[in-house]
């Protein structure tokens, strides 16, 4: 047999760290080697002359800078990694064989994408829009690529429809507007005229289409896959990730503001979380159905615009996900990783959802175009931990050199390898699903229910979230200047609810539906963000500070520390500040470099000496806090300047009259928003 691939002997950590350089205290060379000693000018005949052909350096600096960007995604353009690594809770060897989920002891290492889907490479990340939540699991058996979204249900149910889509919801080619939005008419004359997008449409109307982190969404992997066991017995299966710290999304104007105050929100969010060690975690969740019971639900489970209702269907938790390790370099890993659907190791096995079956087909052809060439997958970030070896050779950017001279299947000349490896001793082999039918165009009756449940979601909701909903199809819709595509839309979401439809009816100026709702006969709370897990962990607090505080601020902080919340010195320079006692506080941003969307809390502390320029900063910041329903904190002079303002004696206002401020405000920071407050 072969030897083993030296690379692959290695831990994906070690195997990227023999990539990886340190130019610092080097000599400056040509891709060559040759030292250089001259860096500023270009070779020329006399100073005030004409540049010579024959400066190789020169030529060789620019050809390389002037090849430096690669194609963007054509969706998914604008993402952010990590690496981390995946643990089992307990062998899932009852529903598959994949290596990765039998023993609980293996840490797989994995690199996760998160994205948005519409914007350029350059757009903002707080963006209305589906998230992308990719992960490369490298295990033992190979890479194995769950490459899904935030949201768990798509807007079309099959692939040759995708090119549709995305021209429809891209910028509009004659004018190259708008950027990394949905509010425009062919998007929304996409969906009126192709109304299996309700259910997806509601989604991205919801707050989950503007999450506060991408540390709190939940990932699916969308499509029913397979898992198949050592007995070759299957079961339909749909991966979720759980985010530990819940789900949760900023609000809709904080979302606009922040796009502007910092089009980096989010990836920023990921990388301090990672660089302070608040390592992001998700949970892995399945949810199993037996083949027997394929028949069994009133959707039919290939249909990617469905999801399994939680109630109905629960969500076991096998395992946990850590983002530990921020990358070193974004080109070389985040812009060059290939996800692929298609990865998938023993033990995975798909579906005949007619989405998830071209997605089979894209991935490839799109790597091929962006990563230039069929080598795409002996870059560092895509190699697998494992040795690898066929009989493909060359092509652009080839790395591996292949010894000898044989390179087909089947030969005599090296024994006939490399050779295939039986099912029994871990070679691939797809489950072998009994397949029979006519070769037809056409959508099966059992996915043209395209209402029940974009109705079953509307249902779920909160009073809240139907408001943000009801506003969110208002905004696009008022963006929207067809008045037929405006009219199409409310008729066709007249489906879903006809509240929902004559409150956007009136918004816009269409004309209402007629008609009440159904009474509901079910809802399915797992739906609803009222419902997750809220935690004060890692919640950023804005304490705005002038010098003279009072003595016990610097105990209040170090309480709020100790919850794992992140209190940040607002003041209005960065010179530090001074308490009463003497005691100093370093200055982390001003009223000029910071933006009260940028945190979860308000806490105004100001001072008796501060001035009133500093006082209408503040109260800046808290009015702004209070209309997006966030905690506010108030001590000391903050006390004063919030009751005059009258932002005092609302929910999630905590003032440092009572004798149990910290321990309240931290309650008020735990509940996150406090959507019960009156806000004109
Ligand atoms: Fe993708 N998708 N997609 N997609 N997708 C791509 O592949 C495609 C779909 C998803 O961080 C592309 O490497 C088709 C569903 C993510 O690198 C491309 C269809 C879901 C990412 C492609 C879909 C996804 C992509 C563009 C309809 C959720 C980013 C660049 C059949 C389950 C991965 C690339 C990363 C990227 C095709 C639908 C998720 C063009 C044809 C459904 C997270 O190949």
């Amino acid at each position: 047999m072969t030897k083993k691939h030296p690379v692959n002997e290695k831990s994906k950590q070690e195997q990227l760290e023999q990539f990886k350089t340190d130019d610092r205290n080097q000599a400056l060379t040509t891709n060559q080697g040759l030292k250089l000693s001259e860096d500023e000018f270009s070779l020329k005949a006399g100073e005030r002359g004409p540049t010579l052909m024959e400066d190789f350096h020169f030529r060789e600096k620019m050809t390389h800078f002037d090849h430096e960007r690669i194609p963007e995604r054509i969706v998914h353009a604008r993402g952010f990694a990590a690496h981390g690594e995946f643990e089992l809770y307990d062998s899932l060897s009852e529903y598959t064989k994949a290596k990765f989920l039998q023993n609980p002891s293996v840490k797989t290492p994995v690199f996760v994408r998160f994205s948005t889907v519409a914007g350029s490479k350059g757009s903002a990340e707080t963006v209305r829009d589906a998230r992308g939540f990719a992960t490369k699991f490298y295990t033992e058996e190979g890479n194995y690529d769950l490459v899904g979204n935030n949201i768990p249900v798509f807007f079309i149910q099959d692939a040759i429809k995708f090119p549709d889509l995305i021209h429809a919801v891209k910028p509009e080619p004659h004018n190259e507007m708008p950027q990394a939005a949905s509010a425009h008419d062919t998007f929304w004359d996409f969906v009126a005229n192709n109304q299996e997008s309700a259910h997806m449409v509601m989604w991205s109307m919801s707050d989950r289409a503007i999450p506060r982190s991408l540390r709190m969404m939940e990932g699916f992997g969308v499509h029913t896959f397979r898992l198949v066991n050592a007995e070759g017995k299957a079961h339909f299966v749909k991966f979720h990730w759980k985010p530990v710290l819940g789900t949760h999304s900023l609000v809709w104007d904080e979302a606009q503001t922040i796009s502007g105050k910092d089009p980096d929100f989010h990836r920023r969010d990921l990388w301090e979380s990672i660089e302070n060690g608040d390592y992001p975690e998700y949970e892995l969740g399945i949810q199993i159905i037996d083949e027997e019971d394929e028949f069994k639900f009133d959707f039919d489970i290939l249909d990617p615009t469905k999801l399994w209702p939680e109630e109905d269907i629960p969500v076991k938790l096998v395992g946990k996900m850590t983002l530990n390790r921020n990358v070193d370099n974004v080109f070389a890993e985040t812009e060059q990783v290939a996800f692929h659907p298609g990865h998938v190791v023993p033990g995975i096995d798909f579906s005949n959802d007619p989405l998830l079956q071209g997605r089979l087909f894209s991935y490839t052809d799109t790597q091929l175009i962006r990563l230039g060439g069929p080598n795409f997958h002996e870059l560092p970030i895509n190699r697998p931990v494992c040795p690898f070896h066929n009989n493909q050779r060359d092509g652009y950017g080839r790395q591996t050199i292949n010894k000898g001279p044989v390179s087909y299947h089947r030969n005599s000349l090296a024994a006939n390898t490399p050779a295939p490896v039986p099912e029994s001793e871990g070679g691939y082999a797809h489950y072998q699903e009994k397949v029979e039918g006519r070769k037809v165009r056409s959508r099966s009756e059992s996915f043209k229910d395209h209402f029940s449940q974009p109705t079953l979601f509307w249902n779920s909701m909160s009073d809240t979230e139907k408001e943000h909903i009801i506003s969110a199809f208002s905004f696009e819709l008022g963006k929207v200047k067809s008045k037929s595509v405006q009219q199409q839309v409310v008729d066709m979401f007249a489906n879903v609810s006809t509240v929902l439809a004559k409150q956007v009816a009136q918004a816009i100026g269409a004309t209402p539906p007629s008609g009440k709702d159904a009474p509901v006969t079910k809802s399915s709370p797992a739906l609803s963000q009222e419902q997750t897990i809220k935690k004060p962990n890692t919640r950023k607090v804005a304490v705005i500070v002038a010098n003279d505080f009072s003595s016990d601020l610097p105990q209040v902080l170090n309480s709020l520390k100790q919850q794992g919340i992140q209190p940040e010195i607002v003041s209005t320079t960065l010179q530090n500040v001074k308490g009463t006692d003497g005691s100093e506080l370093e200055v982390q941003h001003t009223f000029l470099t910071s933006d009260s969307v940028l945190f979860d809390a308000v806490y105004v502390v100001g001072s008796a000496s501060a001035d009133e320029k500093f006082r209408k900063e503040a109260l800046t910041f808290a009015q702004e806090a209070f209309e997006h329903f966030k905690p506010i904190g108030a001590t000391d002079e903050g006390v004063k300047w919030l009751k005059a303002a009258s932002l005092d004696s609302s929910p999630g206002v905590v003032t440092g009259e009572t004798t149990r401020f910290t321990d309240e405000f931290i309650e008020a920071i735990s509940a996150h928003r406090h959507w019960n407050r009156h806000v004109i």
